[in-house]
C-alpha cells in the first residue's frame, strides 16, 4: 500500500458517493425526496483547511455524477488524499469509485469513514482492498491525526480510531476520541459546495419557504433503539452552545439568504434549558427564520413548545414507529402510544407541525400491530408522514440479533429504508408492500391533509412542480405494474428478499 504522501500536495477532495436512494418500481420517489448534502463532510472540509490543508467536495447524487464522473473529476486532479462518506447503502458505489481512482491516480491515498464504518469499518477494510484507511467515529480529530502521520511518514499505531491492512493483517487502533466541546469546531464550510444553497433541496413539504441548510446542534444519543445505528456519535450526548447555534443560523441567513433550517440532531430537544435560551436569542435579534426539529415524544411540554413556535419552529419531527405498544417494547423505544398521543396533540395545539416517522415489517409486526398503526394514524393531529421499510443498519442492535456476529451476504446496496432486505415470519415482502401502500394512500388521501397541502403549495410554488412529477410517476409505475400482472404492486419479491 502507498503510504507516501506527495509533500507539497495538500488537496484532499471529500466525495458523497452515488446511492441507490429509492426501490426497484418506485422510481418516481426520487422527485420529492431529501437532497440535504453531508453534513459530515462540510465540518471535515472546515477542519482540515484550518490545519493548511485544500479541501473540495463532491456531491454525486445531488448533481446526479455517475460513478465514472466521479472518479474522473478525481483523476484529472490527481489530488493527495480522497475522503469518503460511507453509509452502508453507498458502499459498493464507494469501492468501484476508489477501484478507478487507484487505476487513473495511483498515488492518492483513499480514506474512508461515516456511519457504515463506524460499525463495520474493520470487515469493509478487509473486503474493500481500494479503502487505504478508514476512520473509526467522529472524523475531524483523527483524520487530522492521520493526515498528519501520514505526511511524516510516522506509525500510524500512534493515532487513536484508524483502521488499515498492513500486508495481510487489519489494524484497528484502539480509541474513538470523540470531540467533547463542540463550541471549539470551525463552522460547517458551507463555501465549498457547489451551487450552494440552491441545489440542496429537502424533502417536498419540509420546509415552508426555501433556501434551506442543515445544522447538528447536539451529537450522542444515549437511548439504544434496536433499530437505530448510534455508532458514529455514541451514547455521551455533546450540545453546542445556543450562542454558537444562533451564529452558525445568523451566518447561513446573512451570507446565503437561508430562509429555514433543519436541526437533524437525534435529540434536539434533550435539553430544555438551552432550547429555551436559543428560542430567547432569535427572538430578541428578530431574524426571520423557520427552523424544524426532531424529538422524542418525552422531551416535549406545552410550555417550551409555544415558545418554540414564537421563535420560528415550523415543523418537529417525532420517531413514533408503530400504533403497537408491543412493538414499541420490542424495539426498547423506551415510549408509549399514549404519550406519543399527548405529544403530537401538544405540538398541533402551539401551531407547530408534526411528521410522524413510521416504521414497517419490523420483528413482531404482524396483521394486529399494522392495524394498530392504521388506527393511529388515523387519530392522531399529524400533518405529515414519513413510513420506512424495516432495514437492519449495521451497528443497530438488532443486525446483531438477526445475523449474529457473523456478515452475512446482507444487501448493503439496498439498505435505504426502501427495500424489505427482511420480512418477519407470516409477511411475505408482497404483503408488506401492499401494506406499505395501504398505509401512506390512506394517511395522504384525508381531505384535511388535502387542504393543508393546498395552503403551503400557495406559499412555495416549487412543491407543485415536484408533487406534480411524482404524481405522474405514481401513476405510470401503477400502470406498468397491472400491465405486467402485478395488480398493482410496486416491488418484486426477488428483487427485496435476503438470500
Ligand atoms: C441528516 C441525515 C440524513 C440526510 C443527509 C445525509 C448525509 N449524506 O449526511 C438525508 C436525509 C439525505 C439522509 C439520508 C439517508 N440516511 Co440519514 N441521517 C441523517 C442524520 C439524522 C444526521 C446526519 C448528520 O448530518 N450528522 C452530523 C454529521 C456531522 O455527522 P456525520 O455525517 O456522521 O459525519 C461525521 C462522522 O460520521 C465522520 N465521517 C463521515 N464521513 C466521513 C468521511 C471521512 C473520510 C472521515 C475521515 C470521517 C467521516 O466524521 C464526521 C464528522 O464528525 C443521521 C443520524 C445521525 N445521528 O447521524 C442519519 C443516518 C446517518 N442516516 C441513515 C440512513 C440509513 C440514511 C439513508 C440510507 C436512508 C434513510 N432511512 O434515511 C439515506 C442515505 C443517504 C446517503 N447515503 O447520503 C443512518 C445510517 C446507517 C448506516 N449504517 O448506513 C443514520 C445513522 C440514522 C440511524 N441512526 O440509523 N440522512
Ligand atoms: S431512534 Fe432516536 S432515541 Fe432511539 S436510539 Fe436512535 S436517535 Fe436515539
Amino acid at each position: 500500500m502507498n503510504q507516501r504522501a506527495f509533500k507539497n500536495n495538500c488537496e484532499i477532495i471529500f466525495i458523497n458517493p452515488p446511492y441507490e436512494n429509492i426501490a426497484p418500481g418506485y422510481e418516481f420517489v426520487k422527485h420529492i425526496t431529501n437532497n440535504a448534502p453531508s453534513l459530515g463532510l462540510l465540518h471535515l472540509a472546515a477542519e482540515v483547511r484550518e490545519h493548511g490543508y485544500q479541501p473540495s467536495i463532491i456531491e454525486s447524487n445531488i448533481f446526479n455524477l455517475t460513478i465514472e464522473q466521479v472518479a474522473e473529476r478525481v483523476i484529472n486532479k490527481k489530488p493527495a488524499y480522497v475522503g469518503i462518506t460511507l453509509f452502508t447503502v453507498g458502499v459498493w458505489g464507494a469501492a468501484s469509485i476508489a477501484r478507478k481512482i487507484k487505476q487513473g491516480s495511483p498515488d492518492t491515498i483513499i480514506i474512508v469513514g461515516g456511519p457504515h464504518i463506524a460499525s463495520m469499518g474493520k470487515e469493509t477494510i478487509k473486503r474493500f482492498n481500494e479503502f487505504d484507511y478508514a476512520v473509526n467515529g467522529e472524523g475531524e480529530k483523527i483524520l487530522v491525526e492521520l493526515l498528519t502521520a501520514l505526511k511524516a511518514g510516522a506509525t500510524l499505531m500512534q493515532v487513536p480510531g484508524v483502521i488499515f491492512r498492513e500486508h495481510s493483517f487489519v489494524h484497528v487502533t484502539p480509541g474513538k476520541p470523540i470531540n467533547r466541546v463542540l463550541d471549539e469546531l470551525p463552522m460547517p464550510a458551507w463555501d465549498l459546495l457547489p451551487d450552494f444553497p440552491g441545489a440542496y433541496k429537502p424533502a417536498i413539504y419540509d420546509f415552508p419557504r426555501g433556501p434551506v441548510a442543515t445544522i447538528a446542534a447536539s451529537r450522542g444519543c444515549p437511548f439504544h433503539c434496536k433499530f437505530c445505528d448510534t455508532s458514529t456519535f455514541g451514547d455521551r450526548v455533546r450540545h453546542y452552545s445556543p450562542v454558537k447555534v444562533f451564529e452558525m443560523m445568523q451566518h447561513l441567513h446573512d451570507v446565503y439568504g437561508i430562509r429555514h433550517i433543519m436541526f437533524v440532531d437525534d435529540l434536539f430537544l434533550a435539553s430544555k434549558v438551552r432550547v429555551t435560551e436559543l428560542c430567547n436569542m432569535i427572538l430578541d435579534s428578530g431574524i426571520k427564520m423557520t427552523w424544524s426539529c426532531t424529538a422524542r415524544v418525552d422531551t416535549v411540554k406545552p410550555g417550551v413548545l409555544e415558545l418554540m413556535e414564537k421563535a420560528g419552529c415550523w415543523e418537529i419531527s417525532f420517531g413514533l414507529e408503530t400504533g403497537s405498544n408491543l412493538l414499541l417494547k420490542k424495539m426498547d423505544k423506551v415510549a408509549e402510544v399514549e404519550k406519543s398521543e399527548q405529544a403530537v396533540s401538544w405540538t398541533a395545539e402551539a401551531g407547530i407541525r408534526t411528521k410522524g416517522l413510521f416504521m414497517l415489517g419490523f420483528p413482531g409486526e404482524d396483521k394486529d400491530t399494522i392495524a394498530q398503526t392504521k388506527d393511529f394514524i388515523r387519530r392522531i393531529p399529524m400533518t405529515i408522514m414519513n413510513l420506512t421499510k424495516f432495514t437492519p443498519y449495521p451497528g443497530s442492535p438488532i443486525y446483531r440479533e438477526l445475523y449474529g456476529a457473523n456478515i452475512k451476504e446482507d444487501h448493503w446496496e439496498k439498505m435505504n429504508g426502501m427495500n424489505f432486505v427482511w420480512s418477519p415470519e407470516g409477511l411475505s415482502v408482497e404483503e408488506l408492500d401492499r401494506q406499505y401502500q395501504e398505509i401512506l394512500v390512506a394517511f395522504y388521501r384525508r381531505p384535511k391533509i388535502g387542504l393543508h397541502y393546498m395552503k403551503l403549495t400557495f406559499m412555495y410554488p416549487n412543491h407543485f412542480v415536484r408533487l406534480l412529477r411524482f404524481g405522474l410517476g405514481y401513476l405510470n409505475a401503477k400502470a406498468k405494474s397491472f400491465l405486467s400482472g402485478r395488480k398493482g404492486l410496486l416491488v418484486k419479491s426477488h428483487d427485496t428478499s435476503l438470500d
